[in-house]
């Protein structure tokens, strides 16, 4: 069972939540409209990664609109506080989330880093194996969150070396990338997709730890808004910055409508 479930709210915590999860859900939607309308101005080679950027956006779009029914209905106003009644909060559905979203961003990286053939398919098995044993050891693992007893530790501990793996694929992607960036600006792009991914993703892990490092109704709230914030910059924020960086490099190769978008929004932008 979920933390969530053990505490009483007062208005104001229960709201900010709901709150923040419908945000997060309308920023998705926001997103999806972005990058399905901007696919155009990039080359197909790399158009893939705005298209997987829609796919992710509705599959979090539905998560989050989820969480936040799901939270409504967890808990009931008894005149004083939101208390437990109903539904129990789960976020089981986060870990169900990230098997889809999880190979599919990595797929992306892939794409706009120009990996291909032989070193795509291997580094694409390796994400993928790497991504899925690392989110299922997880969701086993918070099942005891409440406990916090061997099994959250253990199932903790495995899920973080397939982490550890899996950040070192991306690390030799992203390092490919710089090295065969055609100019200075789309080498620091990409310095700064790293820097993005390492932030937001070890967000979760420390989601995790949260019922071990506080377990109170603040701690509920803190996570929660950790969770949209790592949410929004790993998958609405990387999106987007894939998407510019396959823009530039569709100008670079010489993609006419990649250049033409670059010339007007140079010029709106002076
Ligand atoms: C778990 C369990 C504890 C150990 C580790 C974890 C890592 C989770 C990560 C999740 C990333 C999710 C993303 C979702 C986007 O849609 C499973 C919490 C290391 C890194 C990026």
């Amino acid at each position: 069972m979920s933390f969530e479930n053990d505490f009483a709210y007062t208005a104001t915590q229960f709201e900010v939540v709901l709150g923040v999860f419908t945000l997060t859900a309308a920023v998705f939607a926001a997103v999806l409209v972005y990058s399905l309308a901007t696919a155009g101005s990039i080359a197909p080679r790399y158009r893939l990664t705005s298209y997987l950027t829609g796919v992710v956006m509705v599959s979090a779009f539905f998560e989050l609109g989820l969480l936040a029914l799901r939270w409504n209905n967890a808990f009931s106003w008894d005149g004083s506080l939101y208390v437990q009644v109903g539904d129990l909060f789960s976020n089981g559905f986060r870990y169900m989330n990230w098997s889809i979203d999880v190979p599919v961003l990595l797929t992306q990286l892939l794409i706009v880093a120009g990996i291909t053939g032989a070193a795509f398919r291997k580094r694409w098995a390796s994400f993928v194996v790497a991504g899925l044993a690392m989110i299922w050891t997880g969701y086993i693992g918070q099942f005891d969150e409440i406990q916090g007893g061997a099994s959250f530790w253990i199932w903790g501990a495995i899920s973080t070396v397939f982490y550890i793996w899996l950040l070192y694929v991306a690390w030799q992607t992203i390092r490919d990338a710089r090295a065969n960036a055609p100019t200075p600006t789309i080498e620091r792009l990409f310095s700064a997709v790293w820097i993005l991914f390492i932030v937001s993703w070890t967000i979760y892990p420390l989601a995790y730890l949260m019922p071990q490092i506080s377990a109170t109704v603040e701690g509920v709230v803190a996570r929660n808004l950790i969770y949209s914030f790592a949410d929004i910059a790993s998958k609405a924020v990387y999106g987007i910055l894939l998407a510019v960086i396959a823009q530039k490099l569709s100008a670079v190769r010489g993609y006419q409508p990649a250049i033409e978008a670059e010339e007007a929004f140079a010029e709106q932008t002076g």
